[in-house]
């Protein structure tokens, strides 16, 4: 985690009662701004996910791209509205709207468990290669999108891994790599 990062994931996590993991979005969400006015399946989750012992897997490019390209496949695969990314050198953060029926655990399941299994078999590693658990939370306003969504952007530069946060290959930042957030601002 980078200096000044506000990610609680790393403070020992909260109790799980404190997240909303796993559960069902209300149906009638009480959303802001123009959130309120889409037919959106489920509320965007921010979500943080650590690599086991925080080992800097992702240092090597060719990781991060297999794990890019397991997060394009399954939004391709119609399980989630992908909104913003970044992937650090230990960890994720995601900010996802889960289609029904998948919830964020599912789709957090598929993007590790199909990220895991590629990196091992390119890398001849073995072995647990995510943390079992993650952290999330409902973004239920506009206002809480557009700041993770640019907490998630600001995470490489804050790292000293560039200076811009469109030169970061492996975030929704450059311009390579699409999001669907204009569906919620
Ligand atoms: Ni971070």
């Amino acid at each position: 985690m980078v200096l000044g990062d506000i990610d609680v994931d790393d403070s020992g996590g909260l109790p799980a009662a404190a997240g909303v993991r796993g559960s069902a979005a209300p149906r009638r969400p009480h959303l802001e701004g123009r959130l309120h006015h889409l037919d959106v399946p489920g509320y965007p989750y921010f979500v943080t996910t650590n690599v086991a012992g925080r080992a800097r897997i992702f240092d090597l490019p060719a990781n991060a791209e297999l794990l890019r390209s397991v997060i394009y496949w399954c939004r391709e695969q119609g399980r989630f509205l992908l909104l913003a990314f970044v992937i650090m050198p230990d960890h994720l953060h995601i900010v996802l709207a889960p289609k029904r029926p998948y919830t964020v655990s599912r789709c957090m399941h598929a993007i590790k468990g199909y990220s895991s299994y590629k990196i091992n078999r390119a890398t001849a590693r073995r072995g647990q290669l995510w943390q079992e658990n993650f952290f999330d939370y409902a973004l239920d306003s506009e206002e809480k999108v557009r700041t993770r969504v640019n907490y998630i952007h600001e995470n490489p530069v804050r790292a000293g891994l560039v200076s811009e946060i469109s030169a970061y290959p492996f975030s929704t930042a450059h311009p390579g790599n699409p999001s669907d957030v204009t569906l919620f601002l």
